[in-house]
């Protein structure tokens, strides 16, 4: 079939058999996502056992509760936060910490407290390091903003993240920290180690199709946010893991690697109460004013909450 034939058939099936109200945002989409895909059938000359293969996959991705996964993995998230930036930048919005994918894993409602947290359960085994995340949260002229929201998620020493690993506490290595009244907020916590996608699950089976891996490097996510700024969804990518550059998700940018340092003196360790070594990351945010017109920065999507 060629595009115009294409084109009048899902016109047919789409819009002039509406009987009742129409939402025509949605059937614009509709209308437009089922002509791609019939041309895309049409070029790729798509077998029907492919096409019930494929419509089979999602069936067993949403069963699996992949889809978020998989919108990362195949860079759809990352695209969009790539739309977002050409958004930004054509309303002269600039400056500010940049944004990176939320992923599939926030949970909503972790324990909230001011200036300082402890993420973790205390049941990591002795080989993974304890970690301290200080920073501060400012606007775009370094002046600090105080009772900011910084929520905080990251995986523990496999990879995994709480609420999706029922191994796990509740909220372990989850918490809202409020920033000071110097706008600072620390985190103490354990490293995260970077997560894989299940091997056996649908996200997986599709990398392997592609020839690609399904790892992240070690990171912690964040939503950053303030009364009159724009609310920032980040994550910083640690600095030396070998999936910094290589990561399934594309989530690492530039201003968003964070340098782990080991601490080893002394008095810097019982001034902290620890009697073993650790790792520091410093990671300061910046806030942009919430400005009229400015394409949002909320997303609604479903998520998890405990
Ligand atoms: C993660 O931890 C993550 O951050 C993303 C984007 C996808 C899967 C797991
Ligand atoms: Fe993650």
């Amino acid at each position: 079939m060629n595009r115009q034939e294409i084109d009048t058939l899902v016109k047919q099936m789409n819009v002039d058999t509406a009987i009742r109200e129409v939402n025509p945002r949605v059937q614009q989409i509709v209308v437009r996502l089922l002509g791609d895909l019939f041309q895309a059938i049409e070029d790729l000359d798509i077998s029907q056992t492919e096409l019930w293969k494929g419509l089979e996959y999602f069936t067993d991705t949403g069963q699996a509760n992949e889809l978020g996964l998989l919108a990362a993995g195949l860079g759809l998230e990352h695209y969009l936060d790539l739309r977002a930036d050409e958004a930004d930048a054509k309303a002269g919005i600039t400056g500010g910490t940049p944004r990176t994918i939320e992923g599939p894993l926030y949970v909503a409602g972790a324990p909230e407290s001011v200036g300082f947290a402890r993420l973790d359960d205390g049941s990591e085994s002795d080989h993974i390091d304890t970690l301290i995340i200080e920073g501060t949260v400012t606007d775009t002229q370094g002046n600090m903003i105080p009772n900011a929201k910084v929520e905080i998620w990251h995986a523990n020493g496999l990879g995994n993240y709480s609420f999706f690993d029922k191994a796990q506490s509740e909220f372990n290595l989850r918490r809202t920290i409020f920033t000071d009244a110097d706008g600072k907020y620390t985190a103490l916590t354990t490293m995260p180690v970077g997560y894989g996608c299940p091997p056996e699950g649908t996200t997986q089976a599709l990398l392997n199709k592609l020839g690609r891996h399904g790892n992240r490097p070690s990171h912690v996510h964040y939503f950053v946010s303030a009364p009159g700024y724009r609310k920032l969804t980040t994550q910083f990518n640690i600095e030396g893991d070998k999936y910094l550059w290589d990561d399934f998700a594309f989530a690492t940018r530039d201003g968003l690697i964070a340098k782990a340092i080991e601490i080893t003196d002394e008095a810097e360790l019982s001034r902290r109460g620890l009697d073993k070594p650790l790792k520091h990351i410093t990671f300061n945010f910046e806030l942009v004013k919430e400005v009229d017109q400015a394409p949002s920065t909320e997303v609604d999507r479903r998520r998890a909450s405990a």
